[in-house]
């Protein structure tokens, strides 16, 4: 079969995985005021991007990241109209691979639903935004995880004064959710395996999920625990508010490609991975010139200065030089959006380095 058929042919196929994809889950619980289906998938076929990411990317002059505009300290548009987190420096990271320049991206912002969407038509050529590893993202929507960036679990957020401390006592509870997320999988998961009931109240977007949960509409509001962490900030009066010690689930966070594009999906990875390095070895923002004169070979292969890795993925030698020289290494990212001094501060825990027994761990540069 030639090229020319198969092109329809997968689009055809796509059709018929997409559409049976967009079938509502079976309601968990008795559901009020859905404002949309509990459905990760598009509804329409997307086109399929054609071509190689880098050379578009290249060619453009400008990454473009799909991004996040409501989670402080991840991604979330400020009053300037600038973006700014974690995840957003995920996304100048790569253009600082790219470009040597960690401005040439730009932030393009999407819902928990329209994300998929964004990437699989090649309206966004990289998706960094608080999004979860998990099987059918990577089969059925067609997605690539590169890295897990953050690892996180899923959370509940209730009024401090409303007496509740454990999950149990929210049975029979009304509680606040994101449309298009695990989220709502995993609510339901938990209080059926403990036989609890509860009433959820489904929304498109995190503010209307915050704005419903403060006006009292709802006892309980659960995200990944980085959210609750988050958007705890912005809520009138944060003290108010205790999020649960119990962690419904796992959250692997981190930047996703699309389907068939190897090379591309290499580069996101060892950005990724460059800035894990680099903390490992003691290379920072600050340091990183002297660090060019290392006798340390991994050092040197990081840095460019031996071992051409740059070229093998395409890029120049001194790409993750320039990662760490204009964003900095995992470490700062981490503390520039979630550390002591921010007020989206999240202990590193189980982000720590391996060498601090955490689970950050990058494959050897060499
Ligand atoms: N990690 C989960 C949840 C991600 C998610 O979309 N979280 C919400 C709540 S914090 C969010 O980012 N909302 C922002 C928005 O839609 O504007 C997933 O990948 O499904």
């Amino acid at each position: 079969m030639t090229r020319k058929f198969l092109i329809p042919l997968t689009l055809f196929l796509m059709a018929f995985v997409f559409a049976a994809c967009s079938s509502p889950e079976p309601a968990p619980a008795e559901t009020e005021a859905v404002a949309t289906e509990a459905v990760e998938a598009p509804t329409e076929v997307p086109a399929a991007p054609t071509g190689n990411t880098l050379q578009t990317v290249m060619d453009r002059g400008m990454l473009v990241c799909g991004g996040n505009q409501a989670v402080p300290g991840f991604g979330f548009l400020n009053e300037d109209g600038s973006f700014s987190g974690f995840d957003i420096d995920y996304c100048h990271a790569l253009a600082a691979a790219l470009f040597g320049d960690a401005s040439k991206v730009e932030i393009r912002p999407t819902t928990a639903q329209e994300r998929f969407t964004a990437l699989q038509t090649g309206e966004i050529d990289v998706l960094i935004r608080n999004t979860t590893w998990t099987l059918t993202r990577d089969t059925e929507l067609g997605l690539n995880f590169t890295a897990t960036t953050f690892y996180d679990g899923q959370g509940m957020m209730v009024r401090g004064d409303s007496g509740i401390t454990t999950m149990e006592q929210l049975d029979g509870a009304t509680i606040c959710v994101q449309a298009g997320t695990t989220t709502e999988l995993n609510l339901a998961d938990t209080f059926s395996s403990r036989n609890l009931t509860y009433t959820p109240l489904v929304f498109d977007t995190a503010d209307e999920v915050a704005g419903a949960y403060e006006e009292g509409r709802c006892d309980g509001f659960t995200t990944d625990i980085s959210g609750l962490v988050s958007r705890r900030t912005i809520l009138a009066d944060p003290s108010a508010h205790i999020i649960l010690e119990e962690v419904m689930s796992k959250e692997p966070l981190g930047p996703s490609v699309r389907h068939g594009d190897d090379q591309w999906y290499d580069i996101v990875q060892w950005v990724v991975f460059a800035t894990m390095q680099a903390e490992e070895l003691g290379v920072n923002s600050s340091n990183v010139d002297e660090m060019l004169a290392s006798d340390n070979p991994s050092i040197r292969f990081l840095l460019g200065v031996e071992g051409d890795m740059g070229l093998k993925l395409g890029l120049a030698n001194n790409w993750a030089y320039n990662v760490i020289k204009l964003v900095g290494n995992y470490g700062e990212i981490y503390d520039r959006n979630l550390g002591p001094e921010t007020p989206t501060y999240i202990p590193r825990g189980i982000n720590s380095l391996w060498t601090d027994g955490g689970l950050i761990y990058a494959p050897p540069i060499r």
